[in-house]
């Protein structure tokens, strides 16, 4: 089958904000896009049905980590592939695993064949290669796979920073080779982005760019951001990298944020993003809504009985009310979490919705100062 491709639409006047089309052999993604995380290969608390009538997610993401250590491989490719296994038949993404050894596993060693680490699970011991890491992607079979990346942390001294871009790049090459080397196991076609690293070093980081763009891959990431440097350094290093790669191939940010993280970065010319923040903080009552954010926990929401968000024209925020809403959080009820995880995504994926629309209008950047506004309230 194909390999993906994408078609730009339109870029703003007055922004670096485009809108574009991507086609995969599991279907098209309009971008901007935001990407509901599903790690272990649910996106959790939502069922695929929902994700798709209800939220109206276009492409979800998961994870070679969890999914390489439960259910493995082995049953990965018995059931044909993740789309077979979870049901889920639009495009899936997969982050290489990389992150996660970093955030999760215990006793990691770092070397130039790979990472040692041990499992989060049963403290068992695993190397991740770029070998390891394409093997174990093709037997998820995600339609977008990530390259094996060291993402350092914040901050991280000039010297180390340059030695793990230059790492990050080796790997990279070793990862086209092993995927050019192994065929498509499902019969379409697996699609690989490297990731540009540096930390937050501008001439680190344009030459990742350099040498990501080098590679002429049908899309690119930006890793090593959100990782707790300050909003507005995030900015400019989007922006900075941005710059320095391919206009004509989508550009993902990983890991990438808030609502207003977003818009301030489709602003600065990104395609694609996923963050955990609306599943995960929506578990614990963080509400993302059209009116700002709210703590549904909040005593003050107990009599309030209007929509979650008016503003939204899906069933979950207009049929149940915020006081609903709490009574279920206060009274530790699953549905809570259900219902936080279904606003939040319906609210993620309008939000990227109505910045695809205004682009494509011409009126970006003057609806993205407003909107910021809007959405980062605290109601
Ligand atoms: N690398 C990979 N996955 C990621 C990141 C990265 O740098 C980030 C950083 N924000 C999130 N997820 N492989």
């Amino acid at each position: 089958m194909a390999a993906l491709s994408f078609e730009l639409e339109t870029t703003s006047v007055g922004s670096r904000a485009r809108a574009g089309k991507i086609s995969t052999d599991h279907g098209e993604i309009h971008t901007p896009i935001f990407m509901p995380v599903g790690t272990v290969g649910t996106v959790k608390a939502v069922t695929q049905q929902q994700l798709k009538d209800d939220v109206e997610a276009q492409i979800i993401l998961g994870n070679t980590y969890h999914l390489y250590l439960r259910p493995g491989t082995e049953v990965l490719e018995a059931a044909g592939g993740l789309h077979k296994f979870n049901g889920w038949d639009r495009p899936i993404l997969t982050d290489s695993g990389g992150y996660q050894v970093f955030s999760l596993a215990a006793n990691r060693k770092i070397k130039e064949e790979g990472v040692m680490f041990q499992s989060h699970i049963d403290g068992s011991r695993h190397l991740f290669s770029p070998e390891s890491v394409m093997d174990i992607q093709r037997s998820i079979g995600a339609d977008i796979i990530m390259a094996f990346d060291e993402c350092p942390p914040y901050p991280s001294e000039y010297g180390y920073a340059k030695k793990s871009m230059e790492l990050t790049h080796r790997w990279l090459d070793r990862c086209i080779q092993r995927l050019a080397d192994t065929p498509d196991k499902y019969g379409y076609t697996q699609n690989l982005f490297p990731i540009v690293q540096g930390s937050t070093y501008k001439d680190l980081r344009k030459a990742s760019c350099e040498y990501i763009a080098s590679k002429q891959a049908v899309g690119n990431a930006i890793g090593g951001l959100s990782v707790g440097e300050p909003e507005e350094m995030m900015y400019e290093f989007t922006e900075l990298c941005t710059e320095n790669l391919p206009v004509d191939k989508p550009r993902y940010l990983m890991g990438v944020g808030t609502p207003w993280n977003i818009l301030e970065c489709i602003d600065r010319g990104i395609d694609m993003f996923d963050c955990v923040m609306p599943t995960r903080n929506g578990r614990n009552g963080m509400i993302f809504t059209t009116e700002g954010v709210i703590n549904i926990k909040n005593k003050k929401w107990a009599t309030d009985f209007s929509p979650i968000d008016p503003g939204l024209d899906n069933e979950i925020s207009r049929f149940y009310t915020k006081a609903y809403l709490r009574h279920l959080f206060v009274a530790d009820e699953i549905l809570g979490m259900q219902l936080a995880s279904l606003q939040n995504l319906s609210f993620y994926l309008w939000l990227v919705g109505e910045a695809r629309q205004h682009i494509l209008a011409g009126d970006f950047a003057s609806w993205k100062t407003g909107m910021v506004d809007q959405v980062k309230r605290r109601c």
